[in-house]
């Protein structure tokens, strides 16, 4: 069976995701894309998709008979209103991260997919599905002993001008924010965000970079440093800390080389490459449960919690470094 998807937002992650759909998984076809430029869904139509109609707005794309399952990779502001759509039409919907930008539209969502009464939603967080992360989950599991601590590091080489301090937390802590507690099993209590002096490379809009502290209901502490211009590479670091031993993330791949009176190791510089096997174990995924008309992997209540989280976390950035309060409702059954 061949699954008939539909993209809205072609730009950088949308494109990659289109380009996985045709060339490299199984049983999708991209028949459908929309952006609010044209032209973007114009090349990626040209270079990715030749079959593919092109949709003047989201919506008619999620209306259209000819598509069966959606892919939204828009902006983040634009994600609630086609994810509810989606749902609205009973097609299953695969979001990138944030599901939402606000935790009431993370908490629309999953209201709207409990009246539905089936899983149509996975959100993009894709870090579930790396094997360095697998690995390190069954580690915890058997190896380390109850957790204790987590050190973290997400660093990315350069952010635009655009990228401004509250985006640290709902644009890249994010992915720590989900990962973390899928590791651990577990959910957050309080935030705290710690900063030094500002790195040289930041500009004023931007605190650069920050330590984000989170406790845990099972009374385990993690620091995680965002560093988004750290200009070296795309690093990933994490480390377990267990009452019987440690378990470190693997390092990614890479060549080993003797040169010029060094021992050297390439370090990656772009998400796209440090995470390329992930995305598509994750929307291989997404096909599959898409055949039976559902969805699996990270819910519409991972989404809600990491935006329950990041809101905490903004408030910290703000707070002088005492602990914000993390609280959300009970989890529905839809999503036990
Ligand atoms: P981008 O700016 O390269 O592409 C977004 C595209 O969406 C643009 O072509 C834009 O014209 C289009 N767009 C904006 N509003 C729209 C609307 N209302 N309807 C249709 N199209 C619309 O951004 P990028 O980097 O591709 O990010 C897209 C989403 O993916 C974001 O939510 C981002 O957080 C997420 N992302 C996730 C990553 C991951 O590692 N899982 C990595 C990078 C991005
Ligand atoms: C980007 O949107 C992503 O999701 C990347 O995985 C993350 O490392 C980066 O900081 C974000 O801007």
């Amino acid at each position: 069976m061949t699954i008939k998807i539909g993209v809205i937002g072609t730009g950088a992650i949308g494109r990659d995701h289109a380009r996985r759909i045709n060339q490299v998984l199984a049983g999708g076809k991209i028949v459908a894309l929309s952006d609010v430029n044209r032209a973007s869904a114009e090349a990626v139509k040209a270079d990715i998709a030749p079959d593919a109609v092109i949709y003047a707005t989201g919506e008619e794309l999620i209306a259209s008979k000819d598509v069966d399952a959606v892919l939204v990779t828009s902006w983040g502001t634009t994600h609630e209103q086609y994810v509810l759509a989606a749902i609205a039409a009973g097609k299953p919907c695969f979001c990138e991260k944030p599901l939402a930008t606000t935790a009431d539209g993370a908490r629309r969502i999953v209201d709207a997919e409990v009246a539905f009464g089936r899983r149509l939603v996975q959100v993009g967080f894709m870090r579930r599905y790396d094997a360095g992360y697998v690995a390190l989950k069954e580690a915890v599991r058997s190896r380390t002993g109850a957790p204790i601590l987590v050190h973290a590091a997400h660093r990315n080489p350069a952010v635009p001008e655009a990228y401004i301090t509250p985006m640290a937390i709902h644009d890249t802590l994010i992915h720590e924010i989900d990962v973390l507690r899928w590791l651990l099993d577990d959910d957050y209590v309080s935030a705290r965000v710690l900063y030094p002096r500002n790195a040289a490379r930041s500009h004023s809009k931007l605190r650069d970079p920050q330590v984000v502290v989170l406790e845990t209901k099972k009374g385990v502490l993690i620091d995680v440093e965002i560093f988004v211009n750290c200009h070296y590479g795309y690093d990933i670091q994490c480390e377990v800390v267990g009452e019987d031993g440690i378990a470190r993330l693997p390092e990614p791949m890479a060549i080993q080389m003797r040169l010029g009176a060094k021992l050297q190791n390439d370090i990656l510089t772009d998400w796209k490459d440090r995470f390329v096997a992930a995305y598509d174990v994750e929307l291989q995924d997404f096909l599959k449960a898409a055949a039976m008309g559902t969805a699996s992997g990270p819910s519409s209540w991972d989404g809600y919690v990491a935006a329950i989280t990041s809101d905490a976390c903004v408030a910290a950035q703000d707070s002088n470094g005492s602990p914000v309060p993390i609280t959300m409702s009970d989890r529905p059954a839809l999503y036990s």
